[in-house]
């Protein structure tokens, strides 16, 4: 059984500086890893890539041989990919005693509605590997309501068409109001709470009042489903790095495992059970790296939490 995390999401989303960061955290605690780029358009790798989809198929010469643009070269790569998911297979045998840390590409449509990565992901858990899908998304369309929406139901679509455990992210928190100011309180969105009142923010803009009525219906469609919260993570912080890494571990069944590091029965129950203090950690993210509410924040937070 070969446990690991799929690294999605839409394009620079931190995707492989993730995994280079991840990778390094999980060496200081001792774990086997390695990384595998799944991404034919990957040309600068940070990290030393055990398994390298160039070595089957690159981009430049699809794009040149079928005279396809970098979108089309990208879906062919992947379909290609999964024609020959032996070779992806036969590659990843040697590393029985790793952790994986798989590096996709940034293509939306690839985890939104494409079957192959999917039907990939399908081949490789049949063959006995328990992998967790980590959605990363840029946590600057935090900052607005009608991109947050977006935000909203692209990772919705995308859990549903991936159809494995999953969390999703939002990347470089350190970052997060380069670009604008938060309405609500970081937990706002973490937790996915009381969307009627993005819809109220929504129709105070004089453009989008028109459109109340599909964001309210759209909202209401994340809400039914119950399914989309978000992880908050900056590699530059320690603290995230390891509430990402507990969740992945928990979606993936490694934290359930016999190894070193879950030896300890209270580690293992408290990661099992989520028993960790998130509110406590989303505060001192708040506290680092948010200004907002001594400037204007509508302060909002969740209640009885
Ligand atoms: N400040 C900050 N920057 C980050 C963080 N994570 C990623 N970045 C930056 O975001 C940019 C994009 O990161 P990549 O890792 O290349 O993103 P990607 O998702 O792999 O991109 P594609 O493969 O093109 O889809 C780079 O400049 C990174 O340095 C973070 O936690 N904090
Ligand atoms: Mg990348």
């Amino acid at each position: 059984m070969i446990h690991g995390q799929l690294i999605i999401g839409p394009p620079g989303s931190g995707k492989t500086t993730y995994c280079h960061a991840m990778s390094e955290f999980l060496k200081g605690l001792d774990r086997r890893v390695v990384i595998v780029n799944l991404d034919p358009a990957n040309d600068f790798l940070p990290y030393e890539a055990a398994v390298n989809v160039s070595s089957l198929i690159t981009i430049e010469n699809v794009m040149q041989k079928y005279k396809l643009g970098p979108n089309g070269g990208l879906i062919y790569c992947m379909e290609f990919l999964e024609k020959h998911v032996e070779w992806l297979l036969t590659e990843l045998k040697q590393y029985q005693d790793c952790y994986l840390l798989i590096d996709c590409p940034g293509q939306v449509e690839l985890y939104t509605h494409h079957q192959s990565v999917q039907n990939i992901v399908s081949i490789m858990c049949k063959s006995g590997f328990m992998l967790s899908a980590v959605h990363l998304v840029d946590s600057h369309y935090c900052c607005d309501p009608a991109k947050f929406v977006s935000v909203l139901l692209t990772s919705l679509s995308t859990m549903l068409q991936m159809q494995m455990p999953h969390i999703n992210v939002l990347s470089k928190a350190d970052i997060i109001e380069k670009q604008g100011k938060l309405h609500f309180n970081l937990d706002f969105y973490t937790e996915v709470l009381d969307l009627e009142e993005l819809v109220n923010l929504l129709s105070d803009d004089p453009f989008l009042s028109k459109y109340k009525k599909l964001n309210k219906a759209l909202i209401e469609l994340v809400e039914n489903y119950s399914l989309v919260s978000f992880h908050l993570l900056s590699i530059k912080s320690k603290e995230c790095m390891s509430k990402v890494l507990k969740a992945a571990d928990k979606a993936n069944g490694y934290v359930f495992g016999i190894n070193e590091e879950n030896r300890n029965i209270q580690n293992l129950l408290s990661c099992a059970m989520s028993a960790d203090f998130e509110d406590a950690k989303i505060a001192d993210i708040q506290e680092k790296y948010i200004s907002m509410n001594s400037e204007g924040g509508q302060g909002y937070t969740s209640v009885g939490r």
